[in-house]
């Protein structure tokens, strides 16, 4: 096929991608409603990513540099556009975040012309994810990401073995970023660190991930708070965990702070993912809780359960099995834009209200612990219906 030809037939495929519409699913579950369609793709990154156009160097129009995939988005809304910091993996397992934007939160994201190059630190680091964006009280827009090198004492041969650390960045507009010392916290490993957006007794307040391991949490695991009196030098000598691992729930292999936590007048909504074993592999899946306003390491409701789980096409991919958010967008009205990926893959959209999460997550009984318990509480719903099922009747 000819050059020109091709890419045609190439900008015609990108465009259709891109310009696809989305809509909400019709019923959802009372809670958030999904979009029909994945918001960011592989396929979403630029040609001009991916390919070398200049016919005399690339008279074939291969593909230079694959994407693999496009997933674990930050967001942020700032001046009327919603905005993504995605984890984009090229095929060469390297991540690295990439500005995505739109005008309506649920489709027509675009890239920005051009991945941003977080400046380093000094010390090794081989890969970047997972950045979660906070507007802090201190005017600067955190990126509070994922910084994984090579571990030094691994032994001869072991080319698997990482240490995974808290890295920072800060920005006005996602554009500049000034690059921070990583968070230095008591544990050997740091993964889903999220920065508290408020001063917490005039200090940052970071909640954490303490783990032993680099996929194993050990003896660590929980979402873990501390604080440090010094972003530019941020180090956290206490970590208390707030939201422990439990047996037999979804968060019992492990969990992870999602997002920024969101401010209602009942107390900070969060989202977290937990993790359990199966006989699959490990299942990743989404749920909620509600932090006390004044004490932000009190929980106050912890709904029994998953809040979203992997669905449909959402089961499979990359690392099957998986639902992943580290961010969501509240617009002034209420309505909250809440972005999750799929299998490590693709990027998604579900809407939901503060009133609406606020109910969820206050009125939804908690995870009994046991099958009697759990019977328990379907049984109560189903007597309280059919008691006012009677009085209906009764009216009539
Ligand atoms: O593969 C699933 C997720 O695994 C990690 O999360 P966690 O540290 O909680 O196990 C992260 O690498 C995340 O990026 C990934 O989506």
């Amino acid at each position: 096929m000819d050059f020109y030809e091709r890419l045609e037939k190439l900008e015609l495929y990108h465009s259709t991608v891109v310009n696809a519409l989305n809509e909400p699913e019709e019923m959802g579950n009372g809670v958030y409603q999904r979009y029909k369609r994945p918001i960011l793709t592989a396929d979403h990154a630029p040609l001009h990513w991916r390919y070398d156009l200049d016919p005399k160097t690339n008279p074939f129009l291969m593909e230079r540099y694959g994407i693999n995939a496009v997933f674990n988005a930050g967001a942020i809304k700032l001046d009327n556009r919603y905005l993504l910091v995605a984890r984009v993996e090229g095929s060469d397992r390297k991540s690295f975040f990439a500005v995505a934007e739109s005008s309506n939160g649920v489709d027509d994201f675009r890239f920005w012309e051009a991945p941003i190059v977080m400046p380093g630190t000094g010390a090794p680091e081989t890969n970047l994810y997972d950045m979660r964006l906070v507007q802090h009280a201190d005017g600067w827009i955190y990126g509070i990401f994922c910084s994984e090198c090579k571990d030094p004492s691994a032994a001869v041969g072991d080319e698997s073995s990482a240490i995974a650390q808290c890295g920072i960045a800060r920005t006005h507009d996602l554009r500049v970023w000034e690059r921070l010392p990583n968070l230095v916290t008591p544990s050997p490993q740091q993964r889903n660190v999220v920065l508290h957006p408020e001063f917490v007794s005039g200090q940052y307040a970071f909640y954490t991930r303490p783990q032993d391991g680099f996929i194993q949490t050990g003896r660590g695991g929980g979402i873990g708070f501390g604080l440090a009196p010094d972003i530019t030098r941020a180090v956290i000598t206490r970590e208390t965990v707030i939201a422990p691992k439990v047996y037999h729930t979804v968060y019992e292999g492990k969990n992870g702070l999602g997002p920024a936590p969101i401010r209602t007048p009942h107390g900070w909504l969060h989202l977290a993912h937990g993790v359990r074993n199966t006989a699959a592999g490990l299942r990743y899946v989404l749920y909620m809780f509600m932090t006390d306003l004044c004490d932000v390491t009190r929980v106050l409701y912890m709904p029994g359960g998953y809040f979203l789980a992997p669905r449909g096409d959402e089961r499979v991919g990359d690392v099957s099995n998986v639902v992943f958010s580290n961010g969501w967008i509240t617009d002034d009205d209420g309505t909250v834009y809440i972005y999750y990926a799929s299998s490590d893959t693709r990027m998604h959209v579900a809407v939901s209200t503060v009133s609406q999460l606020t109910d969820y997550v206050m009125n939804t009984p908690e995870d009994g612990l046991t099958s009697e318990a759990a019977a328990r509480t379907v049984s109560r719903m189903a007597q309280k219906n059919a008691a006012a099922r009677a009085a209906r009747k009764q009216r009539r």
